[in-house]
């Protein structure tokens, strides 16, 4: 059996929720280090040998400490091709893949950090209110893209829609994603909870109690 892929975390839908999904896709084992942000372990000099940015996640592979969210997860993806999150270099899948990955990993999560932030972590209505407006025009795009599919790119299941899947499932959190607005974004979001790595992440659990 390989070696458990350690995760450091905070909270089940911080960013590292993309990472244990995909890994749980994958079929890794992982073992969990959890970081407490109030008592700011992410500060410490500890810590910030193994990621100089102070932040989650980080995950510890054969080839050292590992950060940022979307590039662990497609690292992991890629050593994993048989199942299916990542296209081959040479299929024709791959361009848009990349698209739809590099739109979820920043337009979208910028905005979606701010949501977060002026949400719940830093309460600011105003401030809130702009960075709801913002998004609303790439996510109208989103929930036309997905009135008649599945997944976001050749209706299977890979890499963009689990990060896509964590930012909706933030959205949600915030009460910034009604379904009179994005009915399709909803069924979409919903559609990825059924997955069993999904529900195992936890990530999904987090909307009943919002
Ligand atoms: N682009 C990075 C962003 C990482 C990030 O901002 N992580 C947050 C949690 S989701 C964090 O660690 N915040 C603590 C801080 O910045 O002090 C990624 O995708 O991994």
């Amino acid at each position: 059996m390989n070696a458990p892929l350690k995760l450091y975390s905070f909270a089940p839908f911080d960013r590292a929720a993309r990472v244990r999904w995909t890994a749980l896709e994958l079929g890794l084992t992982l073992e969990e280090v959890a970081l407490s942000y109030g008592g700011g372990d992410h500060k410490e000099a500890a810590y910030r040998a193994k990621n100089p940015f102070g932040q989650v996640p980080l995950v510890e592979t054969a080839q050292g400490y590992m950060i940022e969210s979307v590039a662990i997860c497609q690292y992991l993806a890629e050593q994993h091709p048989q199942a299916g999150l990542v296209p081959a270099l040479d299929s024709p899948l791959r361009a848009n893949w990349l698209s739809w990955l590099f739109l979820c990993a920043s337009d979208l999560d910028a905005r979606c950090s701010e949501i977060m932030n002026y949400s719940l972590l830093r309460p600011d209505a105003e401030r809130r209110a702009t960075a709801v407006n913002v998004v609303s025009r790439a996510l109208a795009v989103v929930d036309a893209h997905m009135a008649e599919r599945e997944f976001l790119v050749d209706d299977t299941f890979m890499l963009p829609d689990i990060v896509m899947g964590h930012e909706l499932v933030l959205l949600s959190l915030c009460k910034a994603l009604d379904s009179d607005t994005y009915p399709n974004l909803l069924r979409y979001r919903d559609r990825l909870g059924t997955r069993a790595a999904a529900q195992a992440s936890g990530l999904f659990a987090l909307l009943d109690r919002a």
